[in-house]
């Protein structure tokens, strides 16, 4: 990619996402995709939040991720603020290991849509950014079959027994 500016912005709701979240800057970085990280939470710092999203396409990002535990409103609030396609990543939380995170951001409303990747599938809303950029990038489309077939002959070159 010739692309130096952040195509993907990743917003988590606290600092102690990061460790879960960095898992989409590490894959969108291998694919060789500029992103940024944000913390900024949607009960914490709404304002923040409002600030980011709205100014992101004048700064060049085309697709948001984020993630967040527990009450998990971020994703959704975020896609209530923008028209780019917005990514959800439920944080395992401590008291319902993530239950409750993955319900507060599946469940948005009709009209807001948020794609909602597994609990604490960081790697996965990096993947599904890469492969919505791909449509525009062709470079990205190869560079993605590349790591699916790296993927298979890793699996074909298991030896049981
Ligand atoms: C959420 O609450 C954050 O996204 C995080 O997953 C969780 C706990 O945040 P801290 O209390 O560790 O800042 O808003």
């Amino acid at each position: 990619m010739t692309h130096k500016k952040p195509l993907v912005g990743i917003v988590m709701g606290s600092a102690s996402d990061l460790e879960v979240m960095r898992g989409a800057a590490e894959i969108l970085d291998s694919l060789g995709i500029a992103n940024e990280m944000k913390v900024a939470s949607a009960h914490r710092t709404p304002e923040l939040v409002h600030e980011y999203v709205t100014t992101a396409p004048q700064r060049g990002i085309e697709v948001l991720i984020g993630g967040a535990g527990g009450a998990a409103h971020l994703p959704g609030v975020m896609a209530s603020l923008t028209t780019l396609p917005v990514i959800g990543v439920p944080v395992q939380s401590k008291a319902l290991q993530g239950l409750d995170s993955l319900l507060s951001m599946v469940q948005m409303p009709s009209g807001i849509p948020v794609a909602t990747v597994g609990i604490d599938g960081a790697k996965n809303a990096g993947l599904l950014a890469a492969r919505i950029l791909a449509i525009k990038y062709p470079e990205l489309e190869k560079r993605l079959r590349e790591y699916a077939e790296v993927m298979a002959d890793n699996i074909r070159a298991i030896q049981l027994g």
